[in-house]
């Protein structure tokens, strides 16, 4: 194992409160109303996507709306989300990250970040870690989201690392099937049984160097 990629939200910090409460009030400007629960299919989606997925589900067809259109509602989700996020700090980091992110730089091990948001940067240093990160891919210049595996194939391409010695960290089905796709080993934080992660944790303090290690296979 030369590299380990990781995912944002939901393996470094639990943004996708904050992605909630801004997607909740754009909703609610349309008349339509999301739970948690309908969140969960949000998570590890794009901006876009994900706006194209809250119309779906309020009845609206994203046909309905010019691109410009489109492009504002994802712009006013960003910039709710964006004052949201002004007063992160390294308290929000998930138990177990600081820990991992420090033992991995001590062994040499190079570090990434693969994630969907184009906060990604914004956020790594509200929680004082940008310094860990050899990479970070930006999710603007890639042609497919996950499960697509060009965002983790992108990150290891970045590092100069093979794919066989790099491990992903993932809570989302679509970055397991990344990971996979890209023949990575995978890691995933409370993701389901069924999926084909090759090592499961139920919490990020499980995420330890050692366990990495030990699990990890080519
Ligand atoms: P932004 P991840 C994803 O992060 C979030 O889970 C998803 O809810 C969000 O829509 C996406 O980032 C894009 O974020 O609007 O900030 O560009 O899990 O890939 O780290
Ligand atoms: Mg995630």
């Amino acid at each position: 194992m030369q590299a380990v990629l990781f995912d944002l939200d939901g393996v470094i910090t639990d943004t996708a409160k904050y992605h909630f409460q801004a997607w909740k009030r754009l909703a609610s400007t349309l008349s339509i109303s999301i739970d948690e629960r309908f969140n969960e299919r949000l998570k590890g989606v794009s901006r876009m996507d994900s706006l194209k997925r809250i119309l779906e589900y309020g009845g609206l067809s994203n046909h309905h709306f010019t691109s410009i259109q489109l492009e504002q509602m994802a712009e006013q989700k960003n910039n709710d989300y964006r004052q949201l996020i002004q007063g992160i700090t390294p308290k929000e980091l998930l138990p177990g990250i600081s820990e991992l992110l420090t033992a991995l730089r001590s062994k040499g091990i190079k570090i990434a970040l693969a994630s969907a948001s184009k906060n990604g940067p914004f956020i790594l240093e509200r929680l004082k870690i940008d310094t860990f990160f050899d990479s970070v891919v930006d999710p603007a210049k890639l042609r497919k989201g996950k499960p697509d595996p060009e965002i983790f194939l992108t990150a290891a391409a970045q590092l100069g690392i093979d794919p066989k010695e790099c491990a992903g960290i993932e809570d989302s089905v679509a970055g397991i099937e990344s990971i996979l796709a890209a023949g990575m080993f995978a890691v995933g934080v409370g993701v389901p049984e069924n999926i084909g992660a090759h090592f499961r944790v139920a919490s990020t303090t499980e995420l330890t160097i050692d366990a990495l290690f030990s699990h990890f296979k080519h």
